[in-house]
């Protein structure tokens, strides 16, 4: 809603040129979310973030599968769960494809129900939509078919810096590719972008899911789960630049800004996104 105020949707519209598809209303799922969630194999809330993100897929699967560029705002990153798997799909039916998600966070969010020490789902939006994390209660995410994970093959991660030992793990034995914040010490954001999209290969259609938290907390501190020692405003606005000029990009997630939290860095905050969005969808320095 911050950023939808902050005229984010105007912007798209009269400076970027977009014709935007967007029924005006911020969705808040409220008659989704059953009286009684209790814990289930560890994760908190389980039907509720069920319920969204199932519906959230099949409104991104609906626009996706129109050749539409779908750009959800969020909310915490459990959503991805639900926009992934509807990109996803309509990727494969469209194009015959499968697709590639760049996951931008200070987080791997790749823990499974059992790897979790927190058990919120949001640490969990990657385990489920690469299939190492599974279950068979439809509403409990048994909803999400293989039609709509990806592949860990065709993950990358941009600006890692706490992780946990579980997920560490899950991240060696499958082999998947993460710049985390050292890589880009040593090798800077350029050379790391044009790994990461080298990785992926040319003309592979690409979702970008942005949490907000990849920044520094120095510019955007109203988040969640801020670590220090991240990503620049610059360096934020650099990969979505990157990943625009590819030309495969098909989708943006832009998740975890809050600006209930620390509100004096709201502001801020609600700005880096809005310029990250703008930058994904080709607005340019010059
Ligand atoms: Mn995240």
């Amino acid at each position: 809603m911050a950023l939808i105020q902050a005229g984010l949707i105007d912007q798209l519209k009269d400076e970027l040129e977009y014709n935007i598809h967007y029924d005006g209303q911020v969705h808040s799922y409220s008659e989704l979310i059953p009286k009684e969630d209790p814990d289930y194999r560890n994760m908190k809330n389980p039907l509720a973030v069920s319920a969204v993100t199932q519906t959230l897929s099949k409104q991104v699967y609906e626009h996706a599968k129109e050749g539409r560029f779908v750009l959800t705002l969020g909310g915490d990153h459990s959503i991805a769960i639900g926009t992934v798997s509807g990109t996803a799909k309509a990727i494969r039916e469209r194009l015959g494809r499968e697709m590639a998600v760049i996951w931008v966070d200070a987080h791997a969010d790749i823990n499974t129900p059992e790897s979790s020490e927190s058990g919120n789902i949001h640490g969990m939006p990657v385990a489920f939509l690469t299939g190492l994390a599974a279950e068979k209660r439809e509403d409990i995410f048994g909803w999400l078919k293989d039609d709509q994970k990806i592949s860990v093959k065709k993950l990358v991660y941009i600006g890692l810096r706490d992780i946990d030992r579980g997920e560490k793990k899950i991240l060696r034995d499958n082999g998947i590719k993460a710049f985390s914040m050292h890589d880009i010490d040593r090798h800077g954001i350029g050379k790391v972008m044009d790994m990461a999209l080298g990785w992926i290969g040319s003309d592979t259609p690409i979702h970008l899911s942005f949490d907000v938290d990849a920044l520094d907390p120095m510019w955007a501190p109203s988040t969640g789960t801020p670590v220090r020692g991240g990503l620049t405003l610059r360096e934020g606005d650099y990969i979505a630049e990157c990943v625009h000029e590819t030309g495969s990009l098909v989708a943006l997630d832009l998740v975890e800004v809050n600006p209930s939290l620390e509100s004096e860095g709201a502001s801020e905050t609600i700005r880096a996104g809005c310029s990250i969005i703008r930058c994904a969808l080709g607005d340019t320095l010059l």
